[in-house]
């Protein structure tokens, strides 16, 4: 493992003249995987290419989204600024022409004006960016791709989004296969500068629909029912507001759950393949970086923008400040591989991503002040003590805290939730009202913010 010595020593050389050039940043980012991918928390997920990077890389086992929801997650993630701060904490909230964001820097930003050539793919920030913004963040002309293919309109049940459904076409229908085979081919070019390189997928997000062979993958009759983190009535301690967030989104999938286990098993089949979908492509860039010259010298980064319900707490989809919706995978491998293996427990954020990389990679100081901090003692020694708990917001004045052992929920009304991770890793049991944790919830409601940025806007589903 680098000692901390290690590390300044590897940042202060790449800023002298003539020193090495500065590792390159490979950024791998899911879309809605939760869980059930690298942290197999659903018996029976095919991740191979995830599991075998899982070996060369750090993983933290709790990394939480800032919002669990694609625009403001990636907001927080590429400003660095949290929901409260910004007012992006919906989908449609679209921040980046509007104050405070179009004053600040992007995470690709600063790796361009420190030196990086920067390359990006994919869903990135899922969100409108002025032309002039997105030039000076990426080096080549970036192409986004979509959600598609969609279903075909009779397997779409009632929504395009829904359907769940192999797709018979060839693999470059999808955006991801093209965006892979994109980032494959910069790999295999020169670089004379170091790169950070991004590479944004469309899957394991909605509509289901993947090459079939990841559907053949699983038979149907072996996906488990219900998923670990069900239980029937799980609601009924939940304040009026958490289970307003539930009815928002989950009344879209109708058609699954206790009352249809079929429609639920065929929703788990379309989230399961896709999951082994992107594993896929995630796989296939990461072995072409392994096949590259830059395989020793790359930082890697695989993440999601925000976990996923799939009828844990009669919930579909993401948008709750539960764990399901909250916790998202990450892994980390570092150049040369320092800590393969190992696994961090601590609380951490994606906002704190961004930190860490103008840490570790000693890029420029980014124009405005970030919000996260800098996980290199966590990559140094993942077992070192680690006091922040992680906050995720969702919409104006809801707040979740996560430390180590309890999630505690404050809703607008004061509404609250406590759970205790060590005795109830599904958050089943409520215990707000117990006298005793009173202490708890006051050490983590000092993590709730007191201000809240006037709202940008959006739909809460
Ligand atoms: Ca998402
Ligand atoms: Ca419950």
């Amino acid at each position: 493992m680098l000692t901390r010595r290690g590390f300044l020593a590897a940042s202060s050389a790449a800023l002298a003249k003539g020193a090495p050039r500065r590792p390159n940043v490979l950024l791998i980012i899911a879309d809605d995987m939760n869980d059930y991918g690298i942290l197999h928390a659903y018996p029976g997920v095919k991740t191979p290419y995830l599991d075998r990077f899982r070996k060369t890389a750090i993983t933290f086992e709790k990394t939480y989204c800032a919002s669990p929801a694609c625009v403001p997650s990636r907001a927080a993630l590429f400003s660095g600024l949290y929901p409260h701060t910004t007012g992006s904490y919906l989908n449609g909230s679209d921040p980046w022409d509007k104050a405070p964001l179009n004053a600040t820097e992007s995470m690709p930003e600063v790796f361009r004006r420190s030196g990086f050539t920067t390359f990006g793919r994919g869903k990135l920030f899922h969100a409108p960016v002025p032309e002039a913004r997105h030039q000076a963040m990426w080096d080549n002309p970036v192409w986004l791709g979509g959600f598609g293919p969609f279903p075909p309109e009779k397997d779409q049940a009632g929504h395009r989004f829904w359907g769940c459904t192999p797709w018979e076409g060839p693999d470059s229908d999808f955006p991801d296969v093209k965006n892979a085979e994109a980032s494959i081919e910069f790999l295999g070019r020169k670089h004379e500068r170091p790169f950070f390189l991004t590479f944004g997928l469309w899957r394991p997000h909605t509509p289901f629909t993947a090459p079939q062979r990841f559907f053949e993958m699983y038979q149907p009759g072996a996906i488990r029912l219900p998923p670990p983190g069900f239980r029937s009535g799980d609601l009924e301690d939940v304040p009026p507001r958490g289970r307003e967030l539930v009815k928002v989104w989950g009344e879209r999938f109708v058609n699954a759950g206790e009352g249809n286990p079929e429609g639920w098993r065929k929703f788990l089949h379309g989230y399961l393949a896709c999951t082994t979908f992107a594993d896929w492509s995630i796989g296939r860039v990461i072995e072409a970086l392994d096949a590259s010259p830059y395989a020793g010298d790359t930082l890697v980064i695989v993440i999601s923008d925000n976990g996923y319900h799939c009828g844990e707490k009669d919930h579909w989809e993401k948008c709750t400040l539960w764990e399901k919706a909250a916790l998202t995978p990450m892994a980390i491998r570092l150049p040369g591989r320092a800590g393969a293996g190992k696994s961090c427990p601590r609380p951490v954020g994606l906002i704190d991503l961004f930190p860490t990389l103008v840490d570790w990679s000693a890029l420029d100081k980014p124009k405005h002040e970030l919000e996260g901090i800098s996980l290199r003692p966590l990559l140094e020694r993942p077992a070192a003590p680690w006091e922040r708990p992680a906050l995720t917001t969702y919409g104006e004045r809801h707040a979740s805290v996560r430390d180590e052992r309890y999630r505690y929920i404050r809703y607008p009304d004061g509404a609250e939730e406590l759970y205790d991770h060590r005795q109830d890793p599904h958050e089943f049991e409520n215990l707000a009202s117990r006298r005793e944790l009173a202490p708890v919830k006051r050490r983590l409601g000092r993590y709730i913010p007191e201000h809240w940025a006037p709202s940008l806007g959006g739909r809460l589903g």
